[in-house]
């Protein structure tokens, strides 16, 4: 310690950062005025004389033997009375070094920060200081540098906020690029070198994109903090066990998403039973089923035309729509119509679909998607696909999009999120329903599709992920014996007690019969619960008006609103298609139910002025089947009605069931037909036609298919064979003797 600087005191300080507070020994003596020091190192002395004099003195400081360099240049402090150790007035080789220990007086940190702000500034000369200050000015701007790139690069989901804020990642606001697959795209992808293109021509207004995505960034926020308060209410240890229970899924599914993607398994292709097409024997149904057929091919031209490659048409604008429940995900229509367009004989349009997809249809997107909507539409459009065309890129795209679904199966009961990023694998649920819960409708429809996907992949995941959907519904018990709308994938309890079946309950009852006649009648599991949910769903929920109409009602919390929505409509069609299972005493029952909610139906579309249904009629108020709010009034190319007619027809052959689908078909003609498409109406109680300028993707998929198949033979897709999803994609029955999986490993 010798060596070190000595300050008047006799005393110095462990070395110079002491000095700033040593009883602000330089400082007094500045403000004494006492002259310079003497002992001081020339380029120092020149250093005072201004700043662009400035020479770098370097001035080593031993500490326990060595050295410490100083910076000389950038820390010359007030000088004072510390006295340099001896090799310190020796002239060293080396200009600045970092100023991390000296006195006050012999410049660095302490010097500057000492001398400068504890005192020393009243008596120093301004020169002096403003080097000090400039010094201090300099830390002080690198250590908020320092801080501003720490937050860029160390907050949480640094690359978004990188690719966010500062590259504006919305592809929507992007100038169209080509680009390649992102760093989630598969291996085989990357390989084949294919290149992807953005569709060229997405329309949509910036401003409305910008604030959709404000919108949907102060969601994620609220969402976030509601999140991390739920978080806080729970134990340390809770927090541990959920977040060590999460890791170990996603590192399960990841493995078995490897596993998968090793390749799929070789399938035995088994020919498809009833796809040949063969005319009608009667004239006049021919003639009319051409006339379907013909539809087919103008909503399917226009999209061509003016929307190909996009989700949807707008048929008055002419050009493509796209809705949000696909995010990314570009080709709704193509997919949807795939089938229809294979059963009706379209083999050159089949064959353009096929390309695109080949192509183009990717699912490596950085959008949120509905989990639902995606499953019905896409995963059921290839399935569909290649369950009768045998063309292998389907059954390749099918599985590739069910495990891109995968991720939305993790929450702690493994009832699935609404919503998820298909590209980070992160879900959360639509904000608006009850408590955070999951939908019935929507969870409760993935049954069909992902039996099949493990049946074409081999791998066991998908079936593994609904069956257990299965086993937490038959944990809870059922208000009434009815299935609210409302399920919490976090607590695996009910949310508010709403049962419908029609919007946010339809599908769910319609899988429960499906599955067990897709499973060729094995899976009596599910027998059961449609049934027990079916007569839960007489008592509580079917009435019948005073004029003689059957309708479903909706049910909140005990209370009935007598209201059925066209959603509820497929209902006439699920009943008989389930009377064959029914015990014997009540199969002719189901069916009789069936044929009065198509009557129902069918007034609901009887009585207004277009003669198509409006979204939703009532039965209160002195009305019977006719939509009394304004907002019920819409008519969107929804195919419910149609679909009942087409079970109808097919189990009863009733020919009120054709004249009635007829009628459908005259309407559809005169008042959604357009130019550009088939467009949605605003109002169908109106004379004339306010368009919602939309072509709906399951207007090819469902409404034509239906009726197409009304006018044609029952062997085209025998029921027996096959079971329409809830998009109306057929899929194969499993056969029991098919049933271990047919799969040669390659
Ligand atoms: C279709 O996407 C499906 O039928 C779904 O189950 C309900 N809604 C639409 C058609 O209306």
């Amino acid at each position: 310690m010798e060596n070190l600087t000595n300050c008047d005191e006799g005393l110095q300080p462990s070395l110079c950062r002491a000095c700033l507070f040593a009883k602000g020994a330089a400082p007094a003596r500045r403000a004494g005025g006492k002259p310079l020091p003497k002992g001081r190192p020339a380029a120092q002395t020149r250093a005072l004389g201004g700043l662009d004099a400035l020479e770098p003195a370097p001035q080593p400081l031993t500490a326990g033997g060595s050295e410490v360099w100083l910076i000389s240049g950038s820390a010359p402090g007030p000088w004072t009375d510390c006295q340099p150790a001896a090799a310190a007035t020796e002239a060293m080789p080396v200009g600045g070094l970092l100023p991390l220990f000296s006195s006050s007086g012999c410049g660095g940190l302490g010097g500057g920060l000492g001398g400068g702000l504890g005192g020393s500034r009243k008596g120093s000369g301004p020169a002096a200081f403003r080097l000090t200050e400039k010094f201090v000015l300099l830390l002080v701007f690198s250590a908020f540098i320092t801080l501003c790139f720490g937050a860029i690069f160390f907050l949480p989901d640094s690359s978004k906020l990188l690719s966010g804020v500062l590259f504006h990642s919305n592809p929507a606001l992007q100038p169209p690029v080509e680009h390649k697959p992102g760093p989630g795209a598969h291996a085989e992808d990357a390989a084949a070198g294919r290149v992807w293109h953005r569709e060229e021509g997405v329309p949509g207004d910036a401003g409305a994109i910008l604030e959709d995505n404000l919108a949907r960034i102060r969601e994620n926020h609220e969402r976030a903090l509601r999140e991390a308060k739920e978080t806080l209410q729970k134990l340390p240890e809770e927090i541990q066990r959920d977040i060590l229970l999460d890791k170990e899924k996603v590192a399960q599914d990841q493995l078995r998403d490897k596993e998968l993607f090793g390749g799929l398994p070789k399938v035995d292709f088994q020919p498809p039973i009833g796809v040949e097409n063969r005319e009608p024997a009667d004239a006049t149904i021919r003639e009319k089923r051409a006339k379907i057929k013909e539809m087919m091919n103008h909503a399917w031209n226009n999209y061509k035309r003016y929307a190909w490659g996009l989700n949807e048409l707008k048929p008055i604008s002419k050009e493509g729509h796209s809705s949000s429940l696909f995010g990314n995900i570009k080709g709704a229509t193509i997919v949807d119509a795939l089938d229809t367009l294979f059963i009706m004989g379209m083999k050159t349009e089949f064959q353009e679909a096929k390309s695109w997809i080949k192509k183009y249809l990717d699912f490596n997107v950085n959008a949120e998607v509905s989990v639902f909507e995606v499953n019905i539409r896409f995963v059921g459009g290839l399935l569909s696909a290649y369950y009768l065309s045998g063309e292998e890129i389907f059954r390749k795209k099918a599985v590739e999009l069910g495990v891109k679904l995968l991720p939305a199966f993790h929450t702690p009961s493994g009832i699935p999120w609404a919503l998820l990023n298909m590209k980070s694998g992160i879900g959360r649920n639509w904000p608006w329903a009850s408590g955070g819960s999951s939908i019935l409708a929507e969870f409760g429809t993935l049954h069909l599709e992902f039996m099949h996907l493990s049946h074409l992949s081999g791998n066991p995941i998908f079936a593994e992920k609904v069956m257990n959907i299965r086993t937490v519904l038959n944990k809870l018990d059922k208000p009434e014996g009815l299935y609210p709308n409302y399920l919490n994938p976090s607590s695996g309890q009910w949310g508010q007690h709403h049962v419908s079946v029609g919007g946010l309950g339809d599908s769910f009852y319609e899988y429960l019969l499906k599955a067990w006649l897709m499973s060729d009648k094995t899976d009596t599991e599910a027998k059961k619960m449609y049934f027990d949910a079916v007569q839960a769903i007489e008592t509580h929920l079917i009435r019948k008006s005073s004029g003689g109409l059957t309708y479903i009602a909706e049910w909140k919390g005990g209370l009935l609103e007598h209201k059925m929505g066209h959603l509820t409509c497929f209902a006439g069609g699920m009943f008989a298609l389930g009377a064959d299972g029914a015990p014997e005493a009540r199969a002719q029952h189901y069916l009789e139910l069936g044929a009065e909610i198509a009557r129902t139906c069918h007034e609901s579309y009887n009585r207004t002025y277009m003669k198509l249904g409006p979204e939703a009629f009532r039965f209160d108020g002195g009305v019977e089947a006719i939509a009394t709010r304004q907002n019920e009034k819409y008519y969107i190319l929804r195919p419910e009605v149609i679909e009942t007619y087409m079970y109808m027809w097919r189990l009863t052959h009733d020919p009120k069931y054709r004249t009635w689908a007829w009628e459908a078909v005259e309407a559809l003609e005169s008042h959604c037909r357009v130019n550009g498409g088939y467009s949605g109406l605003r109002d169908v109680y109106f004379a004339s036609e306010s368009y919602d300028d939309v072509q709906q993707s399951f207007f090819l998929a469902e409404t034509l298919k239906y009726l197409y198949l009304i006018f044609s033979d029952d062997d085209l897709l025998p029921l027996e064979h096959w079971i329409f999803n809830t998009e109306a994609h057929p899929f194969p029955v499993l056969r029991e003797e098919k049933k271990e999986i047919e799969v040669k490993e390659k």
